[in-house]
């Protein structure tokens, strides 16, 4: 299969209420999408960099200069006859994931579609659909929050994750607690406390959270290996793990016992996949993260959750949620069992509205 041409498009779509965690908030998805085209086949990916480097070190005027400097010049004309080659075709670039991942999970939807297969089956996804929870975040104020979860678990989520910050964090777990006695909770930091909050996250241990997420350095496995040695709540790891070897690497000083999967911070369907199956044979449960993302990358989100290890509802939920009108057709909807039909259709299963992508457009380049 011979790469003929890439073209990369930022498109601009306005969130339907803002999103804010520790790192900030925002307001207006600016998401860099991917085309490949081969063989008369389209493949598409997407960039989740955000707008700005706060989560990790990428955004997407960053990503979209890796694209066009070097990874996407490196793919074109080349052939391969699987994706896991992919990265093989990259120069030999440190880091930035996001733009990574935007080129190699649309080569992965090409090939299913080549092979005229879903994208979950080319995966090896099992699961014909998927559990699905919300994350939720930082609010005016309690009562704005209380009501956010009670709009949600009526439309049938099972799981809510809400993001805490410093002086935003145990109040909150209180009310939600005290509110939802049984409900599946957890709480994301996105790295916003150091070890001398050990006593503040210590108290979080008397509220039965299914586990705190990135609570310290995003870079940093021994600090939280020495928080998970003192609490009883599971650290879930997010921006820590790049790759298997970084989970190979926290799991062996036990800096977690739970981890959020995200294709772009991974670099794609090939890592994601490896970490997976790393996990699941040391019985360490995964599930899948989010990043604000498009019906493209929400679609490669759903894909990837039908594999069999992805046993905690991830943070893949429908487009309603994001956006007045999404870019694919229909849109991802969620049943009154709050689980998302992985599709069976070939590749992402969903199709995707051009007309829609060139309204949103802002620049695009071609390759
Ligand atoms: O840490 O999981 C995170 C959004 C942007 C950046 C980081 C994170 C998030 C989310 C939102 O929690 C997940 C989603 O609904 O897409
Ligand atoms: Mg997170």
């Amino acid at each position: 299969m011979k790469i003929e041409k890439i073209e990369l498009k930022e498109i601009s779509m306005p969130l339907v209420s803002p999103f804010e965690t520790s790192f900030g908030r925002t307001t207006l998805r600016r998401i860099l999408l991917v085309k490949l085209f081969s063989d008369g086949l389209i493949g598409y990916g997407e960039c989740t960099a955000p707008e700005h480097p706060f989560y990790n070190h990428e955004s997407i005027d960053t990503a979209w200069l890796m694209i066009s400097e070097y990874l996407a010049p490196s793919l074109i004309g080349k052939t391969f006859s699987h994706p896991k080659e992919v990265s093989r075709f990259f120069p030999q670039i440190r880091g930035h994931n996001m733009a990574k991942a935007a080129l190699e999970t649309a080569v992965w939807e090409f090939y299913a579609k080549a092979q005229n297969i879903a994208l979950s089956k080319l995966l090896g996804g099992m699961l014909k659909e998927i559990p699905c929870g919300v994350s939720i975040g930082i609010q005016e104020n309690i009562a704005s929050l209380l009501k956010k979860i009670e709009k949600e678990l009526l439309e049938g989520y099972r799981r809510i994750k809400i993001k805490i910050k410093p002086n935003h964090d145990i109040d909150l777990i209180k009310a939600v607690r005290k509110e939802f006695p049984k409900l599946q909770l957890m709480v994301d930091a996105n790295s916003a406390y150091t070890l001398s909050d050990l006593q503040l996250l210590k108290s979080f241990d008397d509220y039965n959270l299914m586990m705190i997420e990135q609570p310290l350095e995003h870079d940093d496995m021994i600090d939280h290996s020495e928080l998970q040695e003192k609490i009883n709540t599971p650290i879930c790891l997010d921006e820590s793990i790049l790759s298997v070897d970084d989970a190979r690497r926290a799991l062996s000083i036990e800096a977690c016992k739970i981890i959020n999967i995200k294709l772009g911070r991974v670099g794609g369907h090939l890592s994601a996949r490896r970490i997976h199956d790393y996990s699941l044979a040391r019985n360490i449960p995964v599930w899948c993260g989010g990043m604000l993302e498009s019906g493209i990358g929400r679609a490669h989100n759903i894909a990837l959750s039908s594999l069999i290890g992805f046993v905690l509802p991830g943070d893949v939920s429908a487009s309603s949620r994001y956006w007045h009108q999404d870019i694919v057709e229909p849109e991802i909807k969620i049943t009154s069992k709050g689980t998302i039909i992985v599709p069976t259709t070939p590749g992402l299963g969903f199709e995707v509205n051009e007309k829609r992508i060139n309204e949103l457009t802002q620049r695009s380049k071609r390759f």
